[in-house]
């Protein structure tokens, strides 16, 4: 790989960089208007002439070289290591054209590392709204690199860019020879030998190493104590440089400024998104409207999917009676409906809501509003120890916890950031739908209060209690947990943008996709095991069984078909599934659970979803019928004692259970890698369990 010519798209945050990313390589990198979407670098490859073949790398955005947050860090870290194998050979700035002068600081920087750099304007078209006109040619004679305007969005100006990344390659040492600003009159002479000590080419690359002499890893001890002793000798004071640094970039940006940059009167020409905002933003009409969205959004996951939902039901269990009919009876053909299909259908019903519920949520990032969520919660955020920030994660967690603890990157302070992490799980992610799904569908009734659908009502209640309670566990580990840092809440606010419906649409098929094949597979093994384990049992037994059934057929041939029924229900409680579940029915039993109940916990320890694929192998398994509908097979299930398994209150305990418990493998793991600690996912995993299984115990002590 390191062959290659390899090019770094770097920019501030929401300035087009994954857009640009994506035109190049025609990947599908994640696109979001606000700040902090892509929090991890990711690299694609591109054509830019016939001659050259480039490695592209799309990074976190960045508002200058000194990092503060963990995403920042990550671009930090492929610009700065010296030794880095990611290390470019070109960099692509993306500078947002509405929004010049700070972006032009940062380009000002990234031009002193003395690597080729191409700056990419993009935002023009917003920049042209707000009456501002830019002289790009003027530009590019002044900050001495090639400027080119761009619109990643709409794919225009990639052709005149790629132009002149090839030339930048072919005259490679087309840079600035002189440094933008005066740095080694910041520092002094000493500059020189930190560059001698640490192996790097240019005076602003020195000037970081001296800044991280401490902190960075990619020094030897030996390095790391001449640097240090170097500092010492001439007094470096490290805030003091950094400010005038930053102070006298500004200055020779003011004068470029004047120069290739005309303003019509900025102050006439506010912009929609300040109108709109005025609304949005509103202390009380934003806060109504914010919470209307989310209205919204829970009553369509139900009601809309309800339609497409009851078609896939149809088509499976058209399809399963058709190979019912077809293929003759054997071990195979149970497997194949009831082990393989059951297992499949169980989860694709479940492809419209999901679809419902990724659209929408990629509809409130693409358009600009999430930010505003962000905005408008930030004070509710604080009152609990987290931070406007942590509103992304929250949401984006409601899809899948991963990604979502992966974006608790963006939050600078680091308390903040842990917390956000621990509580995001507590978000209802898309896998805990299907198993609401199919519980409310049982045991709430399907009526309207009001205009407003029963079923709806008490799935936002489920999502509210994983919110709330996850403020709660924040409040109360916030006052657990030490910090000395301060914290601050600084986002900038997107300009509004109408949704690209195709992107929405993209993604929303794409998560259903990845929805099916992901958990898909899992339930497939699961299923499958499952299948084995419920199907076969110790062989002495189930032939004692055999013998018993088959005798009591023989004798009472009239009643032959509800005693195989019997037999087959009997032969499942004997299985190693039944076996099983049987043994941790002491365990779940003052939930109200029953020992498939328990079978389908243990198997949705890895991943929720499991449960139903469960409860649709243990169910056809047991029942033999192939025409009911699972919901219908699990209305009828009775315990011992005759009364029915699902009940409101095992239900609702049941729910409760699926808030609160830790049931994911995927989301432990990241939670590991992005805490670097053990202790972490195993605290989350113990604390979330004890609020399971003390919050279904009292749902159902409260509603038996
Ligand atoms: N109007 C307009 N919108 C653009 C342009 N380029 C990108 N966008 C939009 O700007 C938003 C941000 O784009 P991204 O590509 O996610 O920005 P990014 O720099 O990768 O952002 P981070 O990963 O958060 O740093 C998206 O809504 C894009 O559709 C442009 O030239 N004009
Ligand atoms: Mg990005």
């Amino acid at each position: 790989m390191k062959s290659q010519y390899q090019i770094a798209l770097v920019g501030n945050p929401n300035s087009g960089k994954s857009s640009l990313f994506n035109a190049l390589t025609g990947l599908n990198q994640k696109v979001g208007n606000f700040p902090g979407v892509t929090v991890d670098k990711k690299t694609g490859s591109c054509k830019i002439s016939d001659a050259i073949k480039a490695t592209v790398i799309d990074l976190p955005g960045t508002y200058s070289l000194y990092p503060k947050a963990e995403d920042e860090r990550v671009t930090y870290e492929v610009l700065l290591h010296p030794n880095n194998d990611e290390r470019p050979n070109l960099i692509v700035v993306i500078a947002d054209a509405s929004n010049l002068k700070r972006n032009l600081l940062f380009c000002s920087q990234i031009i002193d590392l003395k690597i080729p750099v191409v700056i990419a304007l993009t935002m023009n078209d917003i920049a042209r709204k707000k009456g501002i006109s830019i002289d790009t040619e003027g530009l590019e004679r002044l900050m001495q690199v090639p400027v080119v305007s761009i619109n990643p969005r709409k794919n225009k100006g990639i052709a005149v860019l790629k132009k002149k990344i090839a030339a930048q390659y072919e005259n490679t040492h087309s840079r600035p020879q002189e440094d933008f600003i005066d740095i080694k009159a910041l520092t002094g002479d000493w500059l020189e030998d930190v560059k001698k000590i640490g192996g790097v080419e240019s005076n602003y690359q020195a000037l970081h190493l001296a800044c991280h002499a401490t902190d960075t890893n990619h020094l030897q001890a030996a390095q790391r104590i001449q640097l240090a002793a170097l500092i010492g000798e001439n007094h470096f004071q490290k805030a003091n440089v950094q400010a005038n640094e930053v102070m006298q970039r500004y200055q020779r940006i003011g004068h470029i400024m004047q120069q290739c940059v005309v303003e019509s009167n900025p102050l006439k020409k506010a912009i929609i998104t300040d109108r709109i905002d005025k609304v949005l933003l509103h202390p009380l009409w934003g806060n109504i409207i914010l919470l209307l969205v989310l209205f919204i959004m829970f009553q369509s996951i139900f009601w809309l999917a309800a339609y497409p939902m009851d078609w896939v039901e149809q088509g499976f269990s058209w399809v399963s009676s058709w190979l019912g009919d077809i293929i003759p009876d054997n071990w195979l053909k149970d497997l194949l409906i009831n082990g393989i299909l059951a297992g499949i259908s169980g989860v694709a019903v479940f492809i419209p809501q999901i679809m419902i519920l990724f659209g929408f949520i990629n509809l409130l990032e693409d358009t600009g509003y999430m930010a505003r969520i962000s905005f408008l919660t930030d004070r509710l955020m604080r009152s609990v120890g987290l931070n406007g920030r942590s509103v992304m994660p929250l949401i984006s967690g409601m899809a899948c916890a991963v990604p979502a603890v992966m974006a608790a990157r963006s939050i600078q302070n680091k308390k903040e950031r842990l917390i956000t992490i621990l509580v995001t799980p507590l978000m209802s992610c898309s896998a805990r739908l299907p198993v609401y799904t199919i519980l409310i569908g049982m045991v709430i009734p399907d009526q309207s209060i009001f205009i407003f659908n029963l079923q709806g009502l008490v799935l936002m209640g489920l999502y509210l209690l994983g919110f709330f309670t996850a403020l709660l566990v924040s409040f109360v580990m916030s006052k657990m947990i030490k910090a000395s840092e301060n914290s601050f809440f600084l986002l900038e606010l997107p300009t509004y943008r109408a949704p690209r419906w195709k992107n929405i649409g993209t993604t929303m098929i794409e998560k259903a996709r990845i929805f099916v094949t992901e958990a898909g597979k899992i339930i497939m093994i699961i299923s499958l095991l499952l299948w084995v384990l419920a199907s076969f049992g110790p062989p002495k037994q189930m032939q004692q069984l055999k013998e018993a059934y088959t005798q009591k057929i023989a004798a009472n041939p009239d009643n032959s078909e509800a005693l195989e029924q019997e037999y087959q229900k009997e032969k499942l409680a004997h299985s190693f599934a039944g076996i099983l579940g049987h043994a941790i029915e002491p365990g779940i039993a003052p939930l109200g659970y029953d020992w498939k109940i328990g079978i389908a916990l243990i198997t949705s320890f890895a991943a929720r979803e499991v449960f139903v694929g469960t409860m649709a192998t243990l169910y056809s398994i047991g029942e033999g019928d192939t025409d009911l509908r699972l919901r219908e097979k699990m209305h009828l299930a009775k315990k011992k004692d005759g009364t029915p398994v699902y009940t409101l209150a095992s239900g609702v305990s049941l729910l409760i259970f699926y808030v609160y418990a830790m049931q994911c493998m995927s989301t432990l793991a990241v939670v590991k890698r992005e805490t670097r600690s053990w202790k972490y996912p195993l605290l989350q995993f113990a604390y979330m369990f004890v609020l399971a299984y003390v919050g279904a115990y009292i749902a159902y002590v409260a509603l038996r």
